[in-house]
């Protein structure tokens, strides 16, 4: 079962992973450099089953980092979460005020001023994949010409996008963790899709990843009429936060069953055009959630 690959590499972090203290003080178990491959050709995605995961908001976010967005609004709107705690943080430490995560949110929603200072990331993700802003003033739609390339093109070696705009990392709540995205078609018409991350919470952070990826591939390949082949994930600082040991353990002591199949349930007219009903996912039988806190 293609989840041991993953399950291997978190059972391989607990034992022999380096410990140390990391940026956000609670410490990890880290290992570097990694390469898990999942083949989505069958029509099976690699939305894990040791754990429930929250397939829906990964793909929100995905779609979200479509639309160009950086603000946290656009998620909440849909109930999504997982990004509220970077800009509650800095609310907090800018304010001085105590304030809780549901009031923030909530204010957020109601108030669109307050959104427009409270609420935005600065050129994350969206920003860069839609907007690149070059030394001369013009605005690149990576995605765009990502499109374009496939379907002219798909036998070029240049195709991918990248996040990592170095002068405006500075301006990011985090900086790019998925940095990269390289796709190749082969000479049958799959579409391969290789995703570089350089830093990876492998508990938390890693589900949402290969599942917004696969969602990704999919997406893209449909596009381009092309049929979905590998979803390759390379890791640099891969890591356990010492606060997940114990859950990972839990999930380890579980048998994986059968990936869920997704599918798209039409053709959006345009890579822009997708939403979360489009998206269909048969056959998902999780074993429960298992919770873990996100450090920040
Ligand atoms: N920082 C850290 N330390 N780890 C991350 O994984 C991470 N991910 C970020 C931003 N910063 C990060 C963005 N993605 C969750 C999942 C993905 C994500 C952020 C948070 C998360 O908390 N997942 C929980 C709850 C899911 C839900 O409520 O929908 C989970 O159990 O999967
Ligand atoms: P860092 O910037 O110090 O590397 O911290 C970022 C943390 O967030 C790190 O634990 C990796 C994790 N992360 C993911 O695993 N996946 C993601 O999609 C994001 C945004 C972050």
């Amino acid at each position: 079962h293609p989840e041991y690959q993953y399950l291997d590499l978190l059972e391989r972090i607990l034992a022999h992973g380096d410990e140390r203290i990391d940026r956000t003080g609670i410490g990890t178990r880290s290992v570097f450099g990694e390469l898990l491959r999942f083949d989505l050709s069958g029509g099976q995605v690699p939305i894990l089953t040791t754990k429930r995961v929250y397939w829906k908001p990964a793909v929100r976010e995905m779609l979200w980092f479509l639309t160009g967005g950086t603000n946290i609004r656009d998620l909440l709107k849909d109930k999504v979460r997982i990004w509220t705690d970077w800009p509650l943080a800095h609310y907090r430490k800018a304010t001085g005020e105590a304030i809780a995560q549901g009031d923030f949110e909530a204010r957020i929603l109601a108030d669109e001023a307050f959104a427009a200072q409270w609420g935005d990331l600065g050129p994350v993700y969206g920003k860069q994949w839609r907007r690149w802003l070059d030394a001369e003033g013009r605005e690149h739609d990576q995605i765009a010409t990502l499109v374009d390339t496939l379907r002219r093109n798909p036998a070029s070696r240049r195709m991918l996008f990248h996040a990592w705009n170095v002068g405006e990392l500075d301006r990011m709540a985090l900086p790019p963790c998925h940095m990269v995205y390289q796709f190749h078609v082969t000479s049958r018409g799959r579409l391969n899709c290789l995703i570089f991350q350089r830093s990876c919470d492998l508990f938390l952070g890693a589900a949402f990843n290969f599942t917004g990826g696969a969602a990704l591939l999919l997406m893209l390949a449909q596009q381009a009429d092309l049929e979905p082949g590998e979803l390759i994930w390379v890791g640099g600082d891969v890591h356990i936060y010492l606060n997940h040991v114990e859950q990972a353990r839990e999930q380890l002591a579980r048998t994986p069953r059968a990936f869920p199949t997704m599918r798209l349930a039409r053709k959006a007219e345009s890579i822009d055009g997708y939403r979360i009903e489009d998206f269909v996912v048969d056959g998902y039988d999780p074993h429960p959630a298992i919770h873990g806190d996100v450090a920040v």
